[in-house]
């Protein structure tokens, strides 16, 4: 069975991070940055990133989106046809957070299965999970922790999504 997974949420969450964690062959669109944005990271993602992984049986295409909305048409693009999509915050960074909430927003609309993974965990600074789904007025079962560095914590987030497609395929 295939799986095609959109990872999506709000400029330098960590998307770029987790697929490339995951998967060696990834295919990525980075470039040189604004000024302003510059501030945050050197380079971004301006069409998609991609990776192939096999996880549990399953082979599975992560198809990662550009996070600031003067990309969003790749949203569109990215965002047809797709399993189930992980929203990857920066829980180290409130804004970011609420501003993952129009990627919640656009999902909700597509009905699809979707989780929340609150990265960074690493960082001293972070907001854990059960604040960040109160914060988003999500349910707990949803909202997992991830630091994108780390592969078994990427393979566990895959893991989740996986099963909530299952379950809600199950539920349909
Ligand atoms: N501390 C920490 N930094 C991370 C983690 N994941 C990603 N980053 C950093 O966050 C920044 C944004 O990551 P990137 O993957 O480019 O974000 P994207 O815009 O969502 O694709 C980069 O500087 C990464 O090195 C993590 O788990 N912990
Ligand atoms: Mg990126």
């Amino acid at each position: 069975m295939i799986t095609k997974i959109l990872i999506t949420g709000h400029f330098s969450a960590g998307k770029t991070q987790l697929i490339s964690t995951l998967s060696r062959d990834i295919l990525s669109t980075e470039v040189k940055i604004s000024l302003e944005e510059e501030k945050k990271k050197e380079t971004t993602t301006v069409a998609m990133d991609y990776g192939k992984i096999k996880t549990s049986g399953f082979y599975v295409h992560l198809f990662g989106t550009p996070g600031q909305e003067r990309f969003d048409f790749m949203l569109e693009i990215l965002g047809k046809d797709h399993d189930g999509a992980v929203v990857v915050v920066d829980s180290a960074d409130l804004l970011n957070i609420k501003k993952s909430v129009r990627f919640i927003d656009f999902l909700r609309k597509q009905g699809k299965p979707f989780i929340v993974a609150c990265n960074k965990q690493d960082k001293d600074s972070c907001m854990n999970p059960r604040e960040i789904a109160i914060l988003l007025n999500l349910p707990e079962e949803v909202v997992f922790p991830l630091i994108a560095y780390d592969k078994h914590s990427c393979l566990y987030i895959i893991d989740k999504i996986i099963s909530h497609i299952s379950s809600s395929r199950k539920a349909a």
